[in-house]
């Protein structure tokens, strides 16, 4: 694999984006800050592959944070898109192709039986938090450490994602009194979830969480752990809300509500029903959500909601999704990649554990066989991450930037991909063992 080590367009027009744009980006983790180099500038992408604009090119395991789960610029989704322009990008008004959505996204998740389209995962949580509050009458939220919603005043909490990656899992500018309206709780602890619902249980409006948490890398829930949360929501009378923004549509066909067999108050979803163009959405009883205005009195809104042109690609990209043997061939995907990535570690003597659900899947350099908690993540050895990183990327391989994402393949990915990173990672923990163990 050739590649142009020196990214040099990239350096020079992230000097002008750092002039403009805060940090020079326009969503913190793709900085690399505290990795060294520039964030890489992208000009194409074709399948699993992506080139940047000095002509590099790349094998993609961040898919633009999970959307583009049939790979970059699918025949079928451009052709789509294409016959959409024609006919107009925004109406402001309804549109037939949206309730098609919907209509899509209640078959495939029972538990959502009236569902609101927004434009962005935040969006989404943010709207579900405020309509379990009027929901509920209560005002007290219950998220989990690592985990992250977006970023929701409320929710930025001891939150995971870029907020954790750059150290600042508070964010400032978040009223105190906001702050105190959210009780964090590890993830996957039972006994820290019974002893909270036993103190406040009748003061919680919702417990957010991650089926899989996936901002902390890959963390797959501990068996019966998310039974119990569904149980004791229901006994005090909390609502559930699964955010499944990454793993709707992605780590199966009904997502991991479907996976685990849970049946949440509220879902909020985005990333993969958008097929890479902006969108979001937040669901589940139809009680509930006839709360929102215009028929009751929680109110929420968006000018772009229920976009024609990302409503169009997310239609796409589910019935692609549904065609039978899809997530068994992604998920076969994912742990050929991932047991080669394993037995390579082994054989180099790097401590290194893998997580996987179905197309989604977590790396870390851990001496922890399976990772389940937060602490465990955090003990994980993030400076291996960062010359990882960078040598795979020097590979011609694209990670996420950061030791607390999780990675994603596409159906794009095939045998030939796995082989070129698999090699490219052969090289790379060679390059750990001989500088950094
Ligand atoms: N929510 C995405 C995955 N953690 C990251 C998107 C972003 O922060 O740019």
């Amino acid at each position: 694999m050739t590649h142009n080590s020196e990214l040099a367009k990239s350096a020079r027009l992230f000097t002008r984006a750092q002039a403009c744009i805060p940090g020079g980006v326009n969503s913190p983790v793709r900085a690399f800050r505290g990795v060294g180099g520039n964030p890489v500038f992208f000009a194409s992408g074709d399948g699993a592959w992506i080139t940047d604009v000095d002509g590099n090119r790349y094998i993609d395991y961040v898919g633009a944070w999970g959307p583009l789960i049939l790979g970059h610029s699918h025949p079928r989704v451009k052709a789509a898109l294409h016959s959409q322009l024609d006919l107009g990008t925004a109406f402001g008004a309804p549109t037939e192709l949206e309730v098609l959505l919907a209509e899509r996204i209640c078959q495939l998740m029972p538990a959502i039986e009236s569902v609101r389209l927004v434009n962005s995962g935040t969006e989404a949580t943010m709207s579900a938090i405020r309509l379990a509050r009027g929901f509920t009458g209560r005002e007290k939220i219950v998220k989990f450490e690592g985990c992250y919603h977006g970023h929701v005043d409320s929710l930025l909490v001891k939150a995971g994602s870029g907020a954790l990656t750059m150290g600042t899992p508070d964010s400032s500018g978040i009223p105190a009194e906001t702050a105190r309206q959210t009780f964090v709780l590890p993830y996957n602890d039972a006994d820290a979830l019974e002893k909270l619902f036993s103190e406040s249980g009748n003061d919680i409006a919702a417990v957010i969480i991650e089926p899989v948490a996936g901002n902390m890398n890959c963390v797959p829930p501990l068996p019966g752990y998310l039974q119990l949360v569904r149980e004791i929501t229901e006994k005090y009378g909390a609502l559930l809300i699964f955010d499944e923004v990454m793993t709707g549509f992605r780590v199966a066909l009904g997502g991991a509500q479907q996976l685990f067999n849970i049946k949440p108050d509220l879902t909020t979803l985005g990333k993969v029903i958008g097929g890479g163009l902006p969108v979001g959405a937040f669901g589940g009883r139809k009680a509930i959500m006839d709360m929102l205005s215009p028929v009751g009195p929680v109110y929420q809104a968006g000018t772009l909601s229920g976009n024609p042109l990302a409503v169009t690609a997310g239609m796409v990209v589910l019935d692609e999704i549904s065609k039978p043997g899809f997530f068994e061939s992604l998920t076969r995907t994912a742990t050929t990649l991932l047991q080669g990535l394993q037995s390579l570690a082994d054989n180099s003597g790097i401590e290194f554990t893998t997580t996987q659900v179905g197309g989604m899947f977590g790396c870390y350099f851990s001496k922890f066989k399976n990772i389940s908690t937060f602490e465990q993540v955090m003990q994980s050895n993030v400076s291996l991450f960062k010359p990882y990183f960078h040598s795979m990327l020097a590979e011609g391989i694209y990670l996420a930037p950061s030791a607390f994402e999780a990675g994603f393949v596409s159906s794009a990915h095939g045998s030939k991909e796995i082989d070129l990173t698999l090699s490219a990672a052969e090289k790379s923990f060679a390059v750990l063992k001989k500088n950094h163990q």
